[in-house]
């Protein structure tokens, strides 16, 4: 069985003071044992942030790093000094990241590399434009993404990774995949990883949904047998929609 994970994804939203707020608040709330909840921040905030959730049970995450560990790179952080921090996990190769910084296949698949080998969980995002759903050609870029982001990636590392599905028409849209589009996709993302390694790989990987979730309709994608939880953007950033999220995952 794997265990239901939703993560916000808070991408340039909150200054440190209401991220602190948040977490404040977010820790005087009972939240369900059966969910894994983290929360991803703009770099600033995630010193604080890693300070004021230890002894909670929730994990913070960054929206990305850098796969070298140090080196002559103005305005990047490394994997290496996230993981020194107590980063959980770290976002890569979000389609706002793919799309507005060039992120590529390939930095995607060192920065996964790098995770693993630091023990931040990897989030790496793949996911379709509007073209691409509508052309036909969106199964065979899906599954280059997965083949290009494991890359090199052992059978028993593969397993720690965390794949979010995000087609990149229903980021921040309000227009979402439906149940069953979005777990056709999670199930050809499982079928690629079984491909790739074997079934007890497939069916531990998780595999969330990503795209104008909300609290009211988290309960359908995780009602759905391929879809193990969901990134969430714009309904991460209030408390009480944050742990509505996480009673609607358990
Ligand atoms: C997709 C998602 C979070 P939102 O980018 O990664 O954002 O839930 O606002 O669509």
């Amino acid at each position: 069985m794997r265990t239901p994970i939703i993560l916000g994804n808070w991408k340039m939203h909150k200054t440190l003071g209401e991220a602190v707020e948040f977490i404040d608040e977010l820790k005087t709330r009972e939240l369900p044992e059966s969910v894994e909840a983290g929360i991803c921040a703009p770099f600033i905030h995630l010193s604080d942030l890693v300070s004021g959730s230890k002894e909670t049970s929730f994990g913070i995450g960054a929206e990305n790093g850098h796969y070298e560990d140090s080196g002559a790179f103005t305005g990047e952080v490394s994997i290496a000094s996230l993981a020194d921090l107590g980063v959980n996990y770290v976002i890569i190769g979000h389609s706002e990241r793919r799309q507005y910084f060039a992120e590529t296949d390939e930095a995607v698949n060192k920065k996964i590399l790098k995770a693993l080998e630091k023990d931040v969980v990897p989030v790496v995002c793949v996911g379709e434009s509007l073209e691409e759903r509508e052309d036909g050609s969106y199964e065979s870029l899906i599954k280059s993404q997965i083949e290009k982001a494991f890359a090199n990636v052992t059978e028993e590392e593969a397993s720690r990774v965390v794949v979010a599905y995000e087609p990149i028409w229903a980021i921040g849209t309000g227009r979402s995949a439906t149940s069953k589009d979005a777990n056709d996709m999670c199930k050809f993302i499982r079928e690629t990883l079984h491909s790739l390694y074997n079934e007890s790989v497939a069916e531990a990987v998780r595999i969330q949904y990503g795209g104008s979730v909300k609290p009211e309709n988290i309960k359908e994608y995780m009602a759905e047998k391929d879809i193990d939880g969901a990134l969430v953007g714009g309904a991460s950033l209030e408390v009480d929609h944050f742990v509505a999220l996480l009673e609607g995952a358990k």
